[in-house]
């Protein structure tokens, strides 16, 4: 057992955090505040090949494993984890093209997902249907050309701004065994997208419902099988969730570093507060809590690497434990800042904001607890 990270994922790791500080972090208030990512950022993170991280290399992609991947979302993070959670949406699309798609599907849609020409968002949540997944109703019925998807998507991140959209659609029964995934491109007719969301966090991310409306989409791009769909979206999710906890992780170890140095400047009572025991004592949970945090992940993603049978359930105990305690030393780390900390211009209220939301996607919190229930109660 070896728990040092080996000099080429340290390298991915820097790689990655040497991009953020460079070309993300002195833009992620400006584009919170513009409520867009600038596309140009894309392309040069897929030069990088974070375009498709764990895309296979026969496929032109990074070939790289889940553990690997999680080094780059914990790094990129660190800049601005709203742009960082973007990018895995985009990886855990183009991830599922590879591994799902036929040759056709991959030859059209994967070259340009991989330089990020295209970027995708993934479409499975509906205003009546959330963490009770399976009961979606957006429908694809059969055509002679291919299928019309009539229903509506909400929340999804990238709505209106992406290029193509991963859709999770009914193309038979009801439950889990009648759903499909289907491409559809940005400007398909019958395609449209609600207002813009007005969000606590995420806020450089646009998030807006994906409507269809009789949506035509050709035979070609059905993704792998009809009525599979579900098991693409869920194995989609168990990597999204690694990638979500790295991006919890990542940006607060960044409120705890930059908390740290703020505090052997900050003077109160005469010396500085980082000589208040009690605030030692604080720093020193936040330490433990994310170096704990830290393992934990790793083993999750170690796990889905190897195709562990419990990968599912330790993918889901991570998310869940990485991202509460990435909120909970974010916001410490607000209050360790006093006054300052709640400022935007010292960037630690917009972490606490951009974080929070991780306990609610890719699954909730608690879904995540009915999976480790589920487990162990089966066991
Ligand atoms: P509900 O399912 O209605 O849940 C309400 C509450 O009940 C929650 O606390 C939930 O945990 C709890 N609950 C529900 N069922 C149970 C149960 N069985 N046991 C215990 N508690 C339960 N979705 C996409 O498909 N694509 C995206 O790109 C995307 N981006 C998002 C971006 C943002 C900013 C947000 C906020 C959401 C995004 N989502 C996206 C949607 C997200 O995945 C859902 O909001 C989430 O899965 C919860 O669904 P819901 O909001 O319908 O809550
Ligand atoms: N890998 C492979 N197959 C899986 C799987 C996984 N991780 N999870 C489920 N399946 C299969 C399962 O084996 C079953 O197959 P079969 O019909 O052959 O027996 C089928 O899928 C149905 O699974 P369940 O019986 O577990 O389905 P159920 O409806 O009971 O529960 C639940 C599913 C609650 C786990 C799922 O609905 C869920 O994860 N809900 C949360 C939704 C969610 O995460 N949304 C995120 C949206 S994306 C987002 O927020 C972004 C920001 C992008």
């Amino acid at each position: 057992m070896d728990f040092a990270l080996s000099e080429e994922q340290s390298a991915i790791f820097d790689m990655a955090r040497d991009f953020g500080a460079e070309n993300i972090a002195p833009h992620a208030l400006a584009w919170e505040k513009d409520g867009t990512i600038p596309k140009t950022l894309w392309p040069e993170l897929a030069a990088l090949g974070f375009g498709g991280l764990y895309v296979t290399e026969e496929s032109g992609g990074s070939g790289l494993s889940r553990l690997d991947a999680t080094l780059v979302f914990e790094a990129l993070s660190m800049a601005c984890p709203s742009v960082a959670a973007f990018l895995s949406i985009h990886n855990m699309c183009a991830a599922m093209l590879d591994k799902f798609g036929s040759d056709d599907v991959k030859a059209r849609f994967l070259p340009p997902a991989l330089t990020m020409e295209t970027v995708f968002s993934y479409c499975l949540t509906e205003p009546g249907s959330g963490s009770d997944a399976a009961a979606l109703k957006t429908r694809a019925e059969r055509t002679n050309e291919g299928y019309r998807l009539t229903g509506t998507k909400a929340f999804i991140s990238g709505g209106g701004y992406s290029d193509a959209y991963i859709v999770m659609a009914r193309t038979g029964e009801d439950g889990p065994r009648g759903i499909s995934s289907l491409i559809v491109e940005d400007g398909a007719p019958g395609l449209s997208f609600g207002g813009l969301e007005d969000k606590m966090g995420w806020r450089a991310q646009p998030t807006r419902q994906v409507q269809l409306d009789d949506c035509a989409v050709p035979a070609a791009n059905l993704l792998g099988e009809e009525g599979a769909g579900f098991r693409y979206a869920m194995m989609g999710l168990d990597g999204g969730r690694l990638n979500i906890a790295a991006c919890s992780l990542g940006a607060a170890q960044a409120a705890l570093d930059a908390t740290v140095a703020y505090m052997g400047e900050r003077r109160a009572f005469g010396k500085p507060i980082d000589q208040f025991q009690a605030l030692q004592f604080r720093l020193a949970d936040a330490e433990i809590e994310l170096q704990a945090a830290r393992v934990f992940l790793r083993q999750a993603a170690w796990k889905l690497d190897q195709g562990a049978p419990d990968a599912t359930t330790h993918c889901a105990m991570a998310k869940k434990f990485v991202t509460e305690a990435g909120s909970r030393v974010a916001d410490q780390c607000l209050q360790l800042h006093g006054g300052y900390g709640y400022l935007a211009d010292y960037g630690i209220e917009k972490l606490v904001r951009d974080l929070r939301v991780h306990q609610i996607l890719e699954g909730t919190n608690e879904i995540m607890r009915l999976l480790t229930a589920r487990a162990l109660l089966a066991a």
